[in-house]
């Protein structure tokens, strides 16, 4: 029995709609019952009736993945697996090595040199995951894990893994939960496209079992130096800043676009200008910190609204998919040497009429 504040466990919440067994390990880190947030600032920019943010950065490790990690490793653990691998921008590899490192499991993480935020690569390590860097993209690193797994030697846990999509789709039922219904449009970030997609389901599932009255469309948002599926073929070189959504290649192409194609959306580029003028919005006129990749929603949002393209949309939730004090360089970046004086009042108070 737990007591009222232990720890919710996702897996049990949704068992019924989720492919899991009375044997299946009810492991739990508190993933999932994230905040939806109204964003009125967003709302009076836009002219939308509602704006509402998913704040998954909540989660245990601070993004997203934590409700799809839960998942595969539970299921793992239930097929006798002794070690799980995967590829990852980042936060794939800090939920992996929480996780894994809960559950008993080993877990290797296989990561883009240079290219990884500080704060999900000291998540890795402290999690106590083998943490290697490839010379090469996420996409490299995806190519060696799937060789790595299919020979056995671990349980892969990237997104192609069923169980990751179906423990995120959680996502969606508890918006649907929250609002009484579904909302009119999801704008989400896309990188491997795994979130999307189960979303998509997780809506399609909601309105089936009538959690939901009505549809959703699935609005995505690429960085416009990494966008493959707007321009519809493989990017070799992916660049942004947004390290999380550096992806040329897709595992979950083809249903981010049945999605898209399905709920009357769209699958659109924001510049690396546009996602840190979002990211700087959302924090200081909103108060709610994300990490850029996560920004790409709302920079999408302010696209569209400018365009005009938001017409007959009065209810939209914005997917932040990751924690802010993940990556605190880029934070750091807008302020790179602070103001130093002595410990006075008078010079104190200068200081900050110089700021403002
Ligand atoms: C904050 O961790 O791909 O479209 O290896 O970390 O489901 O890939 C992360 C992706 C958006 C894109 N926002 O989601 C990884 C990884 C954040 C992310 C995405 C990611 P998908």
């Amino acid at each position: 029995m737990g007591s009222p504040m232990a720890t919710t466990c996702l897996i049990d919440r949704y068992a019924a709609y989720l492919p899991v067994t009375p044997r299946t390990p009810r492991i739990a880190l508190g993933e999932g019952g994230t905040p939806l947030v109204r964003a009125p600032r967003l709302e009076a920019e836009t002219g939308v009736r509602e704006v509402w943010l998913k704040v998954e950065g909540m989660n245990p490790t601070g993004s997203f993945k934590d409700r799809g990690m839960v998942l595969a490793v539970a299921k793992a653990m239930e097929e006798g697996a002794a070690s799980v691998i995967c590829a990852s921008t980042g936060n794939t590899a800090a939920s992996a090595a929480a996780y894994a490192a809960r559950a008993g499991l080993e877990c290797a993480v296989v990561l883009p040199a240079g290219h990884v935020a500080l704060g999900k690569l000291a998540q890795a390590i402290v999690f106590g995951a083998r943490v290697i860097a490839v010379r090469g993209s996420f996409d490299d690193a995806l190519v060696v894990v799937k060789e790595l797994a299919a020979g056995g030697e671990a349980t892969l846990v990237n997104s192609i893994n069923p169980y990751r999509i179906e423990g995120q789709k959680t996502a969606a039922f508890e918006i649907c939960e929250t609002l009484g219904d579904a909302p009119d449009a999801l704008f989400i970030p896309v990188g491997n496209a795994g979130n999307i997609t189960a979303y998509w389901k997780g809506f399609v599932e909601a309105a089936r079992t009538g959690m939901a009255t009505r549809g959703v469309r699935m609005f995505g948002f690429q960085a416009a130096g990494a966008a493959p599926i707007v321009h519809g073929r493989p990017v070799a070189e992916p660049r942004t800043i947004a390290t999380a959504i550096r992806i040329g290649n897709p595992a979950s192409w083809k249903s981010a676009v049945e999605a898209r194609d399905a709920s009357g959306g769209a699958i659109e580029a924001v510049t690396d200008e546009e996602i840190l003028d979002a990211y700087r919005f959302l924090a200081g006129c909103e108060g709610v910190f994300c990490e850029p990749a996560s920004a790409a929603s709302v920079a999408g949002l302010r696209q569209r609204a400018r365009r005009g393209a938001l017409e007959g949309i009065e209810r939209i939730v914005c997917v932040l998919t990751g924690n802010g004090l993940k990556d605190p360089d880029t934070a750091k970046s807008f302020s790179p040497s602070l103001t130093e004086v002595a410990p006075t009042a008078e010079d104190v108070r200068a200081a900050i009429r110089a700021l403002s």
